[in-house]
């Protein structure tokens, strides 16, 4: 898609901090923190979010969990716990219409979010 922002960062078009790169996912650092951990795991094809994508691809998703699953391993924070979050839609505050899962890690968490 030539007007979104993750597709760029696939294409190179756009630089983005990559921790990993393999098959159909990417993960690249999140441009604001919120976490010492804060990952972005996307897939390089675009679907809007993560129900579009499941739609389109049963395994896409579970390929994208295991990433962030990796990621936060790489990261030295798969046994101390980390979050996933998969924001959908407005009243989630999605602001890239692109599939992307938050990997936050490195702090305690609280519940509920804000
Ligand atoms: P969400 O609100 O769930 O749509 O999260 C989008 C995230 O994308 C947000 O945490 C900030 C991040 N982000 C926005 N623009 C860029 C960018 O150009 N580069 C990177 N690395 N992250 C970005």
């Amino acid at each position: 898609m030539t007007d979104c922002l993750f597709c760029k960062i696939v294409a190179g078009e756009i630089p983005a901090k990559i921790v990993d790169d393999a098959g159909r996912t990417l993960a690249f650092a999140d441009i604001e923190p919120q976490a010492p951990t804060h990952v972005l795991v996307i897939t390089k094809e675009h679907h809007r979010n993560a129900a579009e994508a499941a739609a389109a691809d049963p395994t896409l998703v579970g390929e994208i969990v295991t990433t962030a699953h990796r990621v936060a391993q790489a990261a030295g924070v798969a046994e101390s716990g980390y979050r996933l979050v998969f924001n959908t839609g407005p009243d989630a505050n999605q602001t890239v219409p692109h599939v992307h899962c938050h990997v936050l890690g490195g702090r305690t968490m609280t519940w509920p979010p804000g």
